[in-house]
């Protein structure tokens, strides 16, 4: 019998078991980590330090790996399955409003080139949470979709994400188009993503910068309350 066959999850203390997830995200092994997210939640976790604690900082040492050449794409694939396996666990949690008034639509993507979306797809969660109805554009999003999106939904707030230097400034494409067609006025424009700062969203023309999923969901929450105060 080898010595996994004895190890067991339940047996870590808590911050012995957010390491172990943290490894296992690092391996892509999406069962292990959805049962160590399990067990944290089981301990009453709140789901917020799960996320923060064991898969984002998960990620971080994967982000820190991949870039120095040590894991690569196939590899960061396997760890960002594993990733969106403990978020499908947090979801529900994170997106039980007590809320039963619609804050209004939110259209969130990821903009045209760039195909991360675990990001954005939490922030939407925590939107979700706070009581927008999220249109998800996906990713790789060209300003068509955005238009199309605006035409269809009349969203009360457009959120743009980008996780690339080279992906960025295509927010700023959209937002040019948008104020070319004098559509500016008619909702807010937040953009987020881990190379931006509030520098750049104001360069680009930005209402909002989210800087990670609590906060954007904060911001857009108080934005909607002063607009109907
Ligand atoms: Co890519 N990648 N990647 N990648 N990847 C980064 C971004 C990178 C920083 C890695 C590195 O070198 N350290 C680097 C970018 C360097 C740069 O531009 N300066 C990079 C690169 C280079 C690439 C490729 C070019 C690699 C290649 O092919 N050679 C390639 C590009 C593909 C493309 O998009 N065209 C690529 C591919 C991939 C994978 C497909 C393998 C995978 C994505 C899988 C997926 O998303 N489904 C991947 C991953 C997973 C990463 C890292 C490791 C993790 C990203 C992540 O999910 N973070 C990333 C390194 C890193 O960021 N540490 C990296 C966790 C997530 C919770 O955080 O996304 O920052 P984040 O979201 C936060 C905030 O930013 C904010 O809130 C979120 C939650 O708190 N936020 C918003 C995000 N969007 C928002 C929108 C808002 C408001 C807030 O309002 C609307």
């Amino acid at each position: 019998m080898s010595d996994n066959e004895d190890f067991n999850l339940n047996d870590l203390d808590d911050k012995e078991l957010v390491e172990q997830i943290q490894d296992d995200l690092y391996d892509g092994l999406d069962e292990e980590v959805f049962e160590g997210v399990q067990i944290l939640l089981g301990r009453e976790w709140d789901a917020n330090d799960v996320l923060g604690d064991a898969l984002v900082g998960g990620m971080k040492i994967v982000g820190e790996d991949f870039r120095d050449g040590i894991l690569f794409v196939p590899e960061v694939l396997k760890c960002a399955a594993a990733m969106k396996g403990g978020m499908g666990l947090l979801r529900p949690i994170l997106a039980d409003s007590s809320i039963d008034i619609s804050l209004g639509k939110f259209v969130i993507g990821t903009v045209k080139g760039d195909i991360h979306d675990i990001g954005k797809n939490l922030v939407g969660m925590m939107l979700e949470g706070a009581g927008f109805e999220v249109i998800d554009l996906g990713i790789n999003n060209p300003v068509e979709n955005y238009l199309a999106a605006i035409e269809e939904h009349s969203p009360v707030i457009v959120g743009m994400s980008a996780l690339l230097t080279t992906t960025m400034p295509y927010m700023g494409v959209v937002i040019e188009e948008i104020e070319r067609l004098g559509m500016s006025n008619d909702f807010h424009m937040m953009v987020g993503g881990a190379p931006l700062n509030q520098e750049f969203a104001d360069a680009i023309g930005a209402d909002a910068y989210g800087r990670d999923a609590a906060r954007s969901s904060e911001m857009a929450s108080n934005y909607i309350e002063a607009q109907r105060a």
